[in-house]
């Protein structure tokens, strides 16, 4: 592998862009009826056209204590993350939502309340679940790591307006692939972290997007997530996911300096609509 720029490595994943959801046309889907549960417009026309500014804030417990609230409440869309609340953090994590990536642990596990919580109310929904790599459709609508389609179906047809989107397994392998090509080392066939599929989706609808606690800084801390007790630093380092991988990447195609990465625990990317490849 020979190492690219971030300039190089952005038109890449501008590149693969396309195609990231599913349209409910996708055999066996269409079959089931998505096709007719009037799926929203694809994702980077879900707002008209590039917002200005958007934020990506991670869960990660290094967050705690960085009064961070009001800078990313500024931005015209935050991104979060599955379970992660700001009711009770709004100081350091703000209180606006406008867009949550799901596992499909979220849909699936009762423990979640997924059609109850306000948390997954009133905002885009992003799902995804780690289908095998090059499985296909009708295998992975068999048996998916957790069931997300049932909750899927019966939240559209209940709430028909809410954009929800399913993430298609094939662009999770093609993020993937092109994390392992610009790296050494062989990594498992692990999809990426939910943080990486957020980050992406996020340049995707914005002309420049602040992603927050994702390259750690000074406060880095094993504290898994800044809402629980849970202690391990593979959460912030990686063991499933290639979190690492994904890290060194997003750092390369970072416009930062590395003393602001470290002081504010901010990275800033430019969007694919400003990008000339
Ligand atoms: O922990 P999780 O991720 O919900 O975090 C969201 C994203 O924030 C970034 N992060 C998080 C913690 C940390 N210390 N540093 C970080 O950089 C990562 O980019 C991460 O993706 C996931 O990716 O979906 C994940 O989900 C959890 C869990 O399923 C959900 O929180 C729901 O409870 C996974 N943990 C387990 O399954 C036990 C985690 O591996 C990945």
């Amino acid at each position: 592998t020979t190492k690219l720029s971030g300039d190089k490595l952005l038109c890449q994943l501008k590149s693969k862009s396309l195609g990231a959801t599913l349209n409910g046309t996708e055999q066996p889907f269409s079959k089931f009826g998505w096709d007719k549960l009037a799926p929203p417009p694809p994702l980077e026309k879900l707002y008209g056209g590039p917002l200005k500014s958007c934020a990506v804030v991670t869960s990660a417990g290094a967050i705690l204590g960085s009064s961070l609230g009001k800078e990313i409440d500024s931005h015209d869309a935050v991104l979060r993350f599955n379970a992660a609340p700001t009711e009770g953090f709004e100081k350091d994590v703000g209180s606006k939502t406008t867009i949550r990536v799901i596992n499909s642990q979220i849909l699936a596990n009762a423990n979640h309340h997924f059609n109850t919580s306000k948390m997954y109310k009133d905002i885009a929904l992003l799902a995804w679940d780690p289908a095998p790599y090059r499985t296909d459709l009708q295998k992975w609508s068999e048996s998916p790591e957790f069931d997300l389609f049932t909750p899927y179906m019966e939240r559209r047809r209940a709430f028909p307006d809410q954009p929800f989107y399913i993430l298609h397994p094939s662009y999770l392998w093609r993020l993937w692939d092109m994390i392992q090509g610009n790296i050494e080392e062989n990594i498992p066939p692990n999809p990426p972290s939910s943080g990486f599929i957020g980050i992406v989706t996020m340049m995707t609808i914005c002309e420049e997007i602040h992603v927050y606690e994702y390259i750690p800084s000074m406060r880095q801390t094993d504290l898994c997530h800044y809402y629980e007790h849970y202690r391990d630093d593979a959460c912030t380092l990686g063991a499933y996911h290639p979190l690492l991988y994904e890290k060194i990447l997003v750092r390369r195609m970072s416009l930062d300096s590395e003393d602001t990465i470290k002081a504010k625990g901010r990275v800033t990317l430019p969007g694919f609509s400003t990008i000339h490849c």
